[in-house]
């Protein structure tokens, strides 16, 4: 164990010393490559899977990174470890996608005892900032107000019952996204039925769908999915009750990924709020600077459109994910 830990101070050392003086990063490997763990949520998603290709894309080899890549499954204590493993490995930065925003502040020292800076992608963490470089994400707030607004815009003057599907449970994207849509609905005649989690995947979004309707049935008036993919999941559902989305039950979601986009064009959805997924060459960027000193900003926010159906059906062609 001592020797570890001895070893494990060396590369701290070593890490800290590249932190300091070289101007093109870290080269922990000595193979002329920046070595970069990326501890990833898992595979929940489309937007996920588009994250995880860009980020792949941007940490190639022909632009200087050997990724080491990791996917959690959606299991934050085997994030954690994904993280430790990386500090262990003594590779010269880390980049998280957090699944939840607690539980962070253990490893992030460790990673700062071993020199190693952390760099957040995507979702926030609830851990001192101190604790990381920067963040590089959306404005999930926004993006659940911007719903609420299109909801609030279109039925709030008439009693409307609305259920929720919510993203993974204590993530920044499903917290901020429920307070923004929330203080955009207040005051209005809008009614939350049900709200729950449906971790921001397609079967669980069919599964919970089919217990609201069960549950309430015809009353349904509107659904609030946190991402496409339960939406998605939500449409078996509902056709199999014999009802008509984007008519019967009008939809809106949050991501914009391709099988969104279609959906919407289809009038199986009827509003879509943009999440952008491809972070990962600002991601590189950013890893860079860090690595070679440069002060880099506490978060870079990226921005997000809104989509109509007609818009959809434009700009289908040319969605990039
Ligand atoms: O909306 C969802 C994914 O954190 C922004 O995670 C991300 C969310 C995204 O699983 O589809």
């Amino acid at each position: 164990m001592k020797k570890i830990l001895g070893g494990l101070a060396v590369a701290g050392m070593m890490s800290l010393a590249l932190v300091g003086c070289s101007a093109s990063g870290g080269d922990s490997g000595g193979d002329g490559l920046i070595t970069v763990g990326f501890a990833q949520t898992g595979s929940e998603s489309g937007w996920r899977s588009a994250n995880t290709e860009s980020m792949k894309a941007a940490f190639s080899e022909e632009n200087g990174f050997k990724l080491v890549f990791n996917a959690a499954d959606n299991k934050p204590e085997a994030q954690i470890a994904a993280v430790r493993s990386f500090i262990n490995q003594g590779v010269d930065a880390i980049v998280i996608a957090p699944i939840v925003v607690d539980g962070w502040d253990d490893v992030l020292k460790e990673a700062k005892d071993a020199g190693i800076p952390v760099i957040l992608e995507d979702r926030t963490t609830s851990a001192s900032p101190d604790l990381y470089a920067t963040w590089v994400g959306l404005d999930f707030q926004k993006e659940g107000q911007t719903a609420g607004e299109w909801v609030a815009e279109n039925f709030g003057d008439t009693p409307t019952n609305l259920v929720v599907l919510e993203g993974t449970t204590g993530s920044s994207a499903a917290l901020d996204r429920a307070t923004g849509f929330n203080k955009a609905i207040e005051g209005t005649s809008i009614n939350v039925l049900d709200s729950q989690t449906g971790n921001f995947t397609r079967a669980d979004g069919k599964t919970v769908m089919e217990g609201f309707l069960q549950k309430y049935g015809k009353d349904i008036n509107v659904l609030f999915a946190h991402n496409d993919d339960m939406g998605l999941g939500a449409l078996d559902a509902i056709k199999a009750a014999g009802l008509v989305p984007g008519q019967d039950i009008k939809i809106v979601t949050i991501d914009a990924v391709h099988d969104g986009m279609q959906a919407l064009a289809d009038g199986e959805f009827n509003y879509i709020v943009e999440c952008n997924p491809i972070l990962g060459e600002q991601v590189a960027e950013i890893v860079k600077k860090v690595l070679a000193g440069e002060t880099v900003e506490k978060s870079y926010i990226v921005p997000d459109g809104a989509f109509t159906q007609e818009d959809a059906i434009k700009l289908l062609p040319t969605r990039p994910y």
